[in-house]
């Protein structure tokens, strides 16, 4: 994702006087795995009465994880239009290919047409775009981690337009302004690659996290002008912070942003590809460019949602590194040895933090390598998972299986 750092820097800290950033441990997480192949429901009951001193009188919550769509390329930002319909950006297969018209990236829109409650009848899949850029991290950075990067992510203003960012690597970077029918128009920016996008409450800007520069921007929608907000601080271990997703918060405008961490380097001079409990979440103020922790202690934080009253939902894609590949290897053989390649599969987790202080629940864990979610305003989560080479073997929780992208929902939290 980034270059290696070549120095330790001084520990930054943030704080607001009066206010303590939450942390990411509690004695209280709830915990449940989606399935790992199936479409059905999933329902585990989190007796969160029981949890705390002072909720006794609460009511029992019911969890649920569902699987609603699978067999995608790297599902990443998804988001909602005024008719119901699903748009997701998939990042596609990571094979860079030379020629534009076998090129994997794409936004789809899903919409559920007949009302069953799928979106797998006929003519319920809508590709608005295809052959976008896709290219794999490991190959064009030599990172040792399966990681795909091409559309990332997307999202719809209240007149219609969709606004999706796309990271082709190198110079291919686009915030492409798509017209309510799926035509593509103007390239909003194009100077880095945007991992988070979200629109201001006005809906007169757009927000755009720069992981590669580490910056958080705002770009204008009429006239395209870009305004840096700011310039994030090196993390903990004197690693870069690289900004990935971000979200805005409905009660004053704030942006929260999930700083993933990039590569740090130990004592010995050896590269440790994320440290434990660096990465966190931090709220911005896009006037003054203030800076304050929301969340530390978390690891591979790569998303953020936060609701009406104040509730924060955070992703965290794998809570360690595990098996990094040789430069040269085959990410598309199929029948290669299951490696995690990067990350530790299967261990990523979605987390609710509490408005009031009270201890973090996890909503969901044992995700495999999720990346993006979305809080949709009936109060249901999207949160998609599988990122890395469609297809390729990895271990499982029950045995050898391979790389699927799905998005799933979370409800009854
Ligand atoms: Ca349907
Ligand atoms: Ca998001």
């Amino acid at each position: 994702m980034i270059s290696p750092r070549t120095s330790m820097a001084t520990k930054q800290t943030w704080s607001r006087p009066g206010k303590t950033p939450r942390t990411h441990s509690g004695p209280t997480e709830r915990w449940l795995r989606p399935a790992a192949a199936a479409t059905i429901a999933m329902v585990v009951l989190a007796t969160l009465a029981a949890c705390t001193t002072s909720r006794s009188s609460d009511p029992v919550n019911t969890v649920s994880v569902e699987v609603i769509l699978t067999g995608l390329r790297n599902p990443r930002g998804v988001a909602f239009d005024a008719e119901g319909g699903l748009l997701v950006a998939e990042a596609g297969l990571g094979d860079d290919a030379a020629d534009v018209r076998e090129r994997s990236g794409r936004l789809t829109r899903f919409v559920d047409r007949n009302g069953d409650g799928d979106f797998a009848d006929p003519g319920e899949t809508e590709r608005w775009s295809e052959h976008l850029p896709s290219y794999n991290a490991m190959n064009v950075y030599a990172t040792g981690r399966d990681e795909v990067s091409g559309p990332s992510d997307v999202t719809v203003h209240g007149d219609g337009r969709v606004f999706l960012s796309v990271d082709g690597g190198f110079d291919e970077f686009s915030l492409l302004e798509i017209s309510p029918n799926g035509s593509i128009g103007r390239n909003l920016s194009a100077r880095s690659n945007m991992t988070g996008i979200g629109l201001a409450l006005d809906e007169t800007a757009i927000f755009v996290t720069e992981s590669m520069f580490n910056q958080l921007i705002e770009v204008t929608l009429e006239t395209a002008d870009r305004r840096e907000i700011i310039e994030f601080s090196t993390l903990g271990s004197g690693q870069q912070a690289v900004p990935a997703g971000l979200a805005i918060d409905p009660r004053n405008g704030d942006v929260l942003v999930a700083l993933f961490s990039g590569v740090a380097q130990a004592d010995d001079g050896s590269f440790i590809p994320f440290v434990l409990g660096d990465a966190k979440i931090v709220r911005v103020d896009p006037l003054s460019g203030q800076v304050v922790d929301e969340i530390t202690g978390l690891t591979t934080a790569v998303d953020v949602a936060i609701d009406g009253l104040g509730n924060v939902f955070v992703v965290e894609m794998a809570a360690d590194h595990a098996e990094l590949f040789a430069d040269g290897t085959d990410l598309h053989d199929p029948d290669a040895i299951p490696r995690h390649g990067g990350y530790l599969r299967f261990s990523g987790k979605v987390t609710l933090y509490p408005v009031d202080g009270k201890p973090p629940i996890v909503l969901a864990e044992g995700l495999d390598a999720p990346t993006n979610i979305t809080l949709r305003d009936d109060g249901v989560l999207y949160v998609s998972t599988g990122q890395g080479t469609p297809g390729r073997p990895i271990p499982g929780p029950d045995g050898p299986t391979v790389i699927v992208g799905e998005v799933i929902r979370i409800i009854g939290f």
